[in-house]
C-alpha cells in the first residue's frame, strides 16, 4: 500500500527547498486524483505545522488556454498560505523556486462562509471585494510535466500570489480584457470570460470542491479564479505587470 504521508513529505520537501522531483505517478502509477488531494492536504498540514497560515484557495485549469498548456483538462484546486504572498509592487525571489511562471488572475475576497452547492447569486453574496491578481506557479515536477493526480498532489503548482487594490464586489467582472506585460511588452492578452465563461463560476466550483474535501470557504479567505491565459516563464531582473479592464493593475519584479 502506498504511504500517502510519504508522498506528502516528498512534494512538501521539493516545494520547501525548490528541488525538482519525478512525477509521483512514475513510482505510483495507481495514484488517482482522490489520493492526490489526500497528499495535498497532508503536505499543507506540514506547512501549517511549520507556522504558515491558510489564507484561502486557488482554482486551476479553469480556462481552455491553461488546460491546453499543461495537457490536463480538469478543473483543480489548491490551498494558499501566507508564505505565498508577494507584496504588490514588490519582489519575487527566484531562489527556492524551480521554474516559476506568472499568470494573470482575478481574486475574490470573501465576507461570508461558502461551501457546497451554491448558485452564482449566493456566491456573489459572499464576496466582499474583487481584485486584479497574479499567481506564480512553480510545478515541483521536472520539465513542468505532470498528470492530473500529480498536479493535485503538488498543491496545483501554487508558489506565489500578488493582489492589487480591492474593488467593490458589485464590479462587473464578466468580460474584462486583461494584458500581462514583461518589461512593458505584452506577453499574454485575454478576457475574464475565458474563466469558465464567467469568473463567478469558478467561485461556485470552489465552494463545491472544498465541501467535497470536508472544508468551507471562510470570511477573509482569498479565492483565485484561475488564469484566463497561459502562464509565462520568469527570469531574474524582469518586471511583470497585469492590467485588467476596470480593475486596475498589479505588478512585481523578479530577482
Ligand atoms: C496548474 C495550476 C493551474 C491556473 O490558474 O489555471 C492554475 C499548473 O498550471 O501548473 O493555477
Ligand atoms: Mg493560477
Amino acid at each position: 500500500m502506498t504511504d500517502l504521508n510519504e508522498l506528502a513529505a516528498i512534494v512538501d520537501e521539493a516545494a520547501r527547498t525548490g528541488t525538482a522531483i519525478a512525477q509521483l505517478t512514475d513510482a505510483v502509477p495507481g495514484l488517482d486524483p482522490a489520493a492526490g488531494y489526500a497528499v495535498q492536504q497532508l503536505s499543507i498540514a506540514r506547512r501549517l505545522e511549520r507556522g504558515e497560515r491558510r489564507i484561502g484557495v486557488k482554482m486551476g485549469l479553469t480556462s481552455r488556454a491553461k488546460m491546453r498548456q499543461v495537457g490536463v483538462s480538469e478543473v483543480i484546486w489548491g490551498r494558499l498560505t501566507d508564505a505565498m504572498r508577494i507584496e504588490e509592487g514588490g519582489e519575487l525571489s527566484l531562489s527556492g523556486r524551480i521554474h516559476p511562471r506568472a499568470e494573470p488572475e482575478i481574486a475574490f475576497l470573501l465576507k461570508k462562509p461558502l461551501a457546497g452547492r451554491v448558485s452564482p447569486a449566493e456566491a456573489l453574496g459572499a464576496v466582499e471585494a474583487v481584485a486584479p491578481a497574479m499567481e506564480v506557479i512553480d510545478s515541483r515536477y521536472r520539465n513542468f510535466k505532470f498528470s492530473l493526480a500529480d498536479v493535485v498532489a503538488d498543491n496545483a503548482s501554487s508558489s506565489g500570489i500578488v493582489l492589487g487594490a480591492l474593488r467593490p464586489a458589485a464590479t462587473d467582472i464578466a468580460n474584462l480584457g486583461m494584458v500581462m506585460r514583461i518589461d512593458g511588452q505584452p506577453v499574454q492578452i485575454g478576457s475574464s470570460a475565458a474563466i469558465l465563461g464567467h469568473p463567478l463560476r469558478s467561485l461556485v466550483a470552489a465552494a463545491r470542491l472544498v465541501a467535497e474535501a470536508g472544508e468551507t470557504l471562510s470570511p477573509g479567505d482569498i479565492v483565485l479564479a484561475g488564469a484566463a491565459t497561459e502562464a509565462v516563464p520568469l527570469q531574474a531582473g524582469r518586471h511583470v505587470r497585469t492590467e485588467i479592464q476596470g480593475l486596475g493593475s498589479v505588478a512585481f519584479s523578479v530577482r
